[in-house]
């Protein structure tokens, strides 16, 4: 165990904690964001099993009555000139589902129930492991705080899938309809631009950003006219009073997003192991299993047999969105039919055996698409969160030489560049936010 690297991660949480949740990065970030949230907590359960809880709770305090959990609960103390767009832009009000407190009108991938039923695997772990008294006493008792925070938190997971196997998926395909690039946690990976760019901006009202200031070189961010148009997605949900319904129906911008699909199958077989745990009715378990296995099925549908990746499906052009990034392999995320041809491409030189990259870690974007860019956010750099996904991933299928490498690369790469956001992959360069709170999640995770 690399004692130097684990107290440096604690202490990135320790300094990002604000009581019962975590500021994704210290500054740019400075509020609860919803898939950060839930790698946090697989970085807190290390440290402690309550505050991990803690995380998930205050999350889900923010939670839609209609089920969804927005991807900002907004901190009401933080300074308002601090992050934008602002609750007021968001203008949830408008919405009968929304909740009191400032959040968001969209949500982001569901890595929720992968998180809880994570923090039972450590606390289990923990109470059989051989330990001092004092240790074996305190970890017996977060089993007990596990299980009663699943009793708690179950029927809001369930509520959470459930608004996304129906509200963002009408048609039952098994694939989550997605509104804005934000939702998808990738924002502007070239996944988006096709569809981005038939959004015509109309009447926007006047707004400044922030992001860019917080950041060495603009260029690593996404465009002004990117941003315009994630500012106008916005305005047209707001108009559409968050109604999914009318959105579905008028919104210019839906994908069926294969990663946060797949990310939803994985969540699903989570779900499915905790409400066995907590001995939920049989009847919420076959729903859960059915929509794992529709999803399942739907990410395999997805693959692309000359790409060799899954693909995203573009809803109002009607057709798959052709491009190498990191979510083409939502099929090892989903743990679907086509492992072996994933795993192929993944070891390839448009991906991990590219001889230039720095570590073997997945490039946000395939530095083989056209629209690579070394030190652009989503359109190159690597994302330590996402090689945690798809190591996990490659752990539940059985892969574990490949998990090992991943595992072995991804701490050469955090011990190097510290817990940045993200990682320019041929130099090593960190970029974005120093601190980010779930590069450090992951990696105490990666070291337990
Ligand atoms: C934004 C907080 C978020 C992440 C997203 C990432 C970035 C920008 O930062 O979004 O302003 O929300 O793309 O996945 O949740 O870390």
């Amino acid at each position: 165990m690399d004692e130097r690297l684990w107290s440096a991660a604690a202490a990135v949480l320790a300094g990002n904690d604000a009581g019962g949740w975590t500021r994704a990065a210290p500054h740019l970030y400075p509020h609860q964001w919803s898939w950060d949230s839930a790698f946090v907590a697989v970085g807190w359960a290390h440290l402690s099993v309550p505050r991990a809880l803690t995380e998930l709770r205050s999350l889900f305090a923010g939670q839609w009555a209609n089920g969804m959990v927005s991807h900002i609960v907004y901190d009401p103390a933080a300074a308002a000139e601090s992050y934008f767009p602002d609750p007021a832009r968001w203008g949830t009000g408008v919405a009968a589902a929304a909740p009191d407190r400032p959040t968001s009108g969209i949500c982001q991938p569901p890595v929720h129930a992968l998180a809880l039923a994570h923090l039972a695997e450590v606390a289990d772990r923990a109470a059989t492991r051989p330990a001092g008294p004092d240790r074996t006493g305190g970890a017996r008792d977060d089993v007990d705080r596990v299980d009663a925070a699943l009793v708690e938190l179950y029927p809001k997971v369930l509520a959470w899938h459930r608004y996304l196997a129906t509200e963002r998926d009408p048609q039952g395909s098994g694939l989550v309809s997605i509104y804005h690039p934000w939702e998808s946690g990738t924002d502007n990976s070239p996944r988006f631009d096709a569809a981005l760019a038939r959004v015509e901006v109309g009447d926007l009202p006047p707004y400044r950003r922030r992001d860019t200031g917080h950041v060495a070189d603009p260029a690593q961010r996404p465009s002004d006219a990117e941003y315009d148009r994630y500012l106008w997605l916005v305005e047209l949900l707001r108009r559409a009073g968050y109604a999914d319904d009318r959105i579905a129906a008028t919104h210019p911008l839906v994908l069926k997003d294969v990663l946060f699909s797949a990310i939803l199958v994985a969540a699903n077989d989570a779900l499915g192991r905790i409400a066995a745990r907590i001995g939920a009715p049989a009847a919420d378990r076959a729903v859960i299993a059915g929509w794992r296995d529709r999803g399942r099925a739907a990410v395999d549908a997805c693959y692309d047999p000359r790409l060799r990746l899954c693909l995203d499906r573009d809803v109002r052009a009607g057709t798959p969105v052709r491009c190498r990034t990191v979510a083409g392999f939502a099929g090892l995320v989903a743990g679907g039919e086509r492992r072996s041809e994933l795993l192929a491409e993944l070891a390839s030189a448009r991906f991990l055996g590219d001889a230039r990259l720095r570590w073997p870690v997945p490039p946000s974007t395939s530095p083989a698409d056209p629209a690579f860019r070394p030190r652009t956010y989503w359109r190159g750099p690597s994302w330590p969160v996402l090689g945690w996904l798809l190591w996990r991933s490659l752990g539940s299928l059985g892969e574990h030489t490949a998990a090992a490498a991943l595992r072995a690369a991804s701490l050469e790469q955090v011990s190097t560049a510290g817990f940045a956001e993200y990682v320019e992959p041929f130099t090593g360069e960190p970029l974005g936010s120093p601190d980010q709170s779930w590069t450090a999640a992951v990696t105490l995770d990666w070291l337990a």
